[in-house]
């Protein structure tokens, strides 16, 4: 999981057995995916790369053009959010950082799953910069122009969790739909692999929770509001047109593909 030094060992063991201490879900048909030439069988677990990332924290290039998810998502929301909403979390929780030498080289998992350890000073910065850095970062590749459908595999898995993929689909909405004001709905895995589908205020971070991100959305108005103004079900019902299975199945640990 991770080439950082012994520092904190501690700190990490928790960590590591949140993010390797599956074992919840037997699920079949996973292992002929990792075999396969698709997408998901490429992609990278974003969690685990943008968790071992460390300051200072860089705002990662759209993996697509800006327009390139319209009609879902018009191309200038896409450009202020991503431009100016993104780089402004990433621009503060630098800020905040700057002067707390001794947290240079936490990870970003570690931060946000431990913000304990953030002086009380920045640690309401951190939070929420950091909150929005790392949600943001995880946002952008989850979505795709012309995505594939799930896999047999991850069919298999949301099946097992939740009834099917329209009935996963169905519970996420209804929690993205339910968030009250600025926050986040998300598909997440507790540390007993079992996936859950949970809600964070603002941006707060399934990490705070205990739990690792699979797939959020963001239903904060800047992520809707010019095309969609107040119509955040709209919205909701385009943005499954644009989500991409591949990474979502690559965010999940391998022992559960
Ligand atoms: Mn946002």
């Amino acid at each position: 999981m991770s080439n950082q030094p012994e520092a904190s060992v501690g700190r990490r063991r928790v960590l590591k057995s949140l993010a390797l201490g599956a074992a919840g879900l037997s699920l079949t048909g996973l292992t002929a995916c990792q075999d396969s030439e698709s997408d998901s069988a490429a992609a990278v677990s974003l969690v685990t790369t943008l968790g071992q990332s460390t300051y200072p924290f860089e705002v990662p290039p759209l993996p697509y053009a800006p327009d390139a998810l319209q009609p879902a998502i018009d191309a200038e929301t896409m450009r202020l959010h991503h431009g100016a909403h993104h780089q402004g979390y990433t621009d503060k929780l630098n800020a905040a950082l700057a002067d707390a030498s001794d947290l240079h080289d936490v990870p970003l998992r570690d931060l946000l799953a431990d913000l304990e350890q953030v002086p009380t000073s920045i640690r309401e910065a951190v939070r929420n910069n950091g909150g929005g850095y790392y949600n943001h970062a995880l946002f952008w590749p989850s979505m795709r122009a012309e995505p594939e459908g799930p896999s047999q595999a991850l069919t298999a898995v949301l099946r097992e969790a939740f009834g099917g993929v329209d009935a996963f689909k169905e519970q996420f909405t209804a929690a993205a739909l339910d968030v009250f004001g600025s926050g986040w709905a998300w598909l997440a895995r507790a540390p007993n692999g079992a996936l859950r589908i949970v809600q964070t205020p603002n941006q707060d971070t399934p990490l705070a929770q205990g739990l690792l991100p699979v797939l959020g959305i963001d239903v904060w108005e800047h992520a809707y509001y010019l095309n969609y103004q107040n119509r955040r079900a709209a919205y909701v019902e385009a943005w499954w047109d644009v989500v991409n299975w591949q990474q979502v199945e690559a965010n999940l640990p391998s022992e559960q593909r």
